[in-house]
């Protein structure tokens, strides 16, 4: 059989797990998208414009642990590349695939459509260089195989988003064929001896503290090192916290855990524990502004312990050459044996009160609700916005999973990526909390939802503005025009979709959607759930005002 380099772009895909990549068509990638089909083992699956295709393959890689996404060459590519930013700044290896100019254009002096109008086709390449790990340019067959194969290796190792273009006229040009793969030539060797200096430094620290509390960050899903966070738990005794882009990231029902660390909009207690640890074990944390509120709570100092993804700082030293999976199991196998630290283990969530049945729908009973759908199969997206303080205040069973964007915090990203993501694993039972303005920006990809037959169940918080803004500074760019978000539904369902379109402004209507959106399992159901604009958790509105303070800083003058 005949070999392409399409087909081996396919076949390598496959290899590594994938059994979808996203598109949207144009013609610079057509060709590519028939060698893609050809392989049955992989289904093409199609996005409304290339932001959502991104923003989708990034969700299924959060689900399927990679993804692809193939667009056309400039007016899709550049549009795709603000998801593939996203992918970056999360940690989520999705390959960005984009059909090219002709190879025989290259150096000719033509002026191409869907390009700059110069003659140069080279600047797709550089921008991608940007937000990639690793980025090729492919015009011709011989060269393929190594090209995507460098692309694909370097992303699944490095956990982020890799670009490869090629040619419109190269994809169904003759290639060799791939030969078989194995998982593990994503990691790099250990260094031993700097492995081993990590662990005993670590232990000093550790065998000196009676108060051990580790904080999980969210880079320790990229990492795969969760099993690993847990055993060191078990054997240190120690309590736990989570950082709030690390949700879901540490069971929940662990007789260590704790909470959320989050300064001072922390769960109850979490705070003072943190600060009163004589150790801290800092699990792939990623420290910004956000997580710090406002660079209030950034944990310094000769007790802690900077467990990052590549890299361990400990004792004022600073070690690399093993991943942290590594790291943690050995440390872990050396630690010292101790029975759960005596802290007090208290219950870290509040309790919301039930509202009666007749009260007029609040953001504390919707969250309420919707924390008594979750189960162990559950997937929680939750958008930019009030929906973060929401999804970080919900108790969790084992097993549930919360995706947040954290780091980015692109609004509109939750409506493609639940989507991907309910695509990389149907099994599960998937609930998206967006607001009204993120959803503006990319409504379109619920019909994708309807087209594929995915039962994800969407509460839209109808708040009537930008609440988180209005938080942090208000002014009147922070209100949006309503729209009729339940009936957007029936325009996407057109002849054929099974869609639900249901709106809630009393506890009781919502707890009758609910009811109703489990029993739609042909489509999405969206729960348009109407509150006041001033109904927002108190923690946005503590947190937004030490965010803001920290931004607001005048320039220093020297
Ligand atoms: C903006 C944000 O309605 O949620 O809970 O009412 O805040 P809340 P909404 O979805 O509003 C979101 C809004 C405008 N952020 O409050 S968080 C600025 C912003 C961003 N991403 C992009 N553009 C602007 N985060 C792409």
């Amino acid at each position: 059989m005949t070999y392409t380099v399409g087909m081996y772009l396919a076949e390598r895909l496959s290899q590594i797990g994938l059994k979808h990549h996203f598109a949207v068509a144009g013609d610079f990638n057509l060709v590519l998208l028939d060698q893609l089909l050809a392989n049955k083992e992989m289904e093409q699956v199609y996005c409304c414009n290339e932001l959502n295709c991104g923003f989708s393959a990034e969700g299924y890689a959060r689900a399927h642990g990679a993804a692809a996404a193939v667009v056309t060459f400039s007016v899709g590519a550049i549009s795709a590349m603000n998801a593939i930013a996203g992918a970056y700044a999360e940690n989520l290896p999705v390959i960005l695939i984009s059909g090219s100019p002709n190879s025989n254009d290259y150096g000719t002096g033509h002026i191409l459509h869907h390009t700059l109008g110069t003659n140069d086709y080279t600047y797709q390449l550089e921008m991608m260089r940007h937000v990639t790990c690793a980025a090729e340019s492919i015009t011709d067959a011989a060269s393929a195989p190594a090209k995507i194969d460098h692309v694909i290796r370097t992303a699944l190792r490095e956990r982020k988003p890799a670009y490869v273009e090629i040619a419109c006229n190269v994809s169904d040009a003759e290639c060799v064929r791939p030969g078989p793969v194995s998982s593990l030539l994503a990691e790099l060797r250990v260094d031993d001896v700097s492995l081993k200096a990590a662990v005993e430094d670590s232990l000093a620290l550790l065998e000196k503290s009676q108060r051990v509390t580790m904080i999980v960050g969210s880079k320790v899903r990229a990492t795969h090192a969760q099993t690993q966070t847990e055993h060191l738990a078990d054997k240190l005794g120690c309590a736990v916290t989570i950082m709030a882009a690390a949700k879901s990231f540490f069971p929940e029902d662990h007789k260590g855990f704790r909470g959320l660390y989050w300064g001072d909009v922390s769960s109850p207690g979490a705070q003072e524990l943190v600060e009163k640890s004589d150790a801290l074990i800092c699990v792939a944390p990623v420290f910004n502004d956000y997580s710090t509120v406002g660079w209030t709570a950034w944990p310094k100092g000769d007790n802690v312990l900077l467990a990052e993804p590549n890299r361990v700082t400990v004792g004022g030293k600073t070690y690399e050459g093993f991943t942290l999976r590594e790291f943690l199991e050995e440390l872990a196998k050396k630690a010292p044996s101790r029975p759960l630290t005596a802290q007090e283990s208290k219950k870290h969530t509040p309790v919301i009160e039930q509202a009666k049945a007749d009260a007029r729908l609040t953001n504390d009973e919707m969250t309420r609700q919707i924390n008594a759908m979750l189960t162990s199969d559950t997937t929680l997206v939750a958008e930019t916005g009030d929906s973060w303080f929401n999804a970080t205040r919900m108790d969790l069973p084992r097993g549930a999973r919360v995706e947040l964007e954290m780091q980015w915090g692109h609004i509109g990203w939750s409506v493609p990526s639940a989507f991907g993501n309910a695509m990389g694993s149907q099994e599960r039972q998937h609930i998206l909390m967006v607001g009204d303005g993120s959803f503006q920006l990319t409504a379109q990809e619920m019909a994708q939802m309807v087209r594929y037959k995915l039962p994800v169940i969407i509460f839209l918080v109808n708040n009537r503005g930008y609440v988180i803004e209005i938080a942090i500074h208000d002014g009147p760019y922070n209100y949006i025009k309503n729209w009729d978000y339940a009936g957007l539904m029936e325009v996407f369902n057109a002849e054929d979709g099974h869609g639900l379109g249901l709106k809630a402004t009393t506890a009781g209507e919502l707890a009758e959607a609910i009811k109703k959106a489990k029993a739609n399992h042909e489509g999405p159901t969206i729960i348009e759930c109407q509150i006041e604009r001033s109904d927002c958790t108190k923690t946005l509105v503590e947190w937004g005002k030490k965010v803001a303070a920290a931004n607001s800083r005048k320039p220093q003058v020297s």
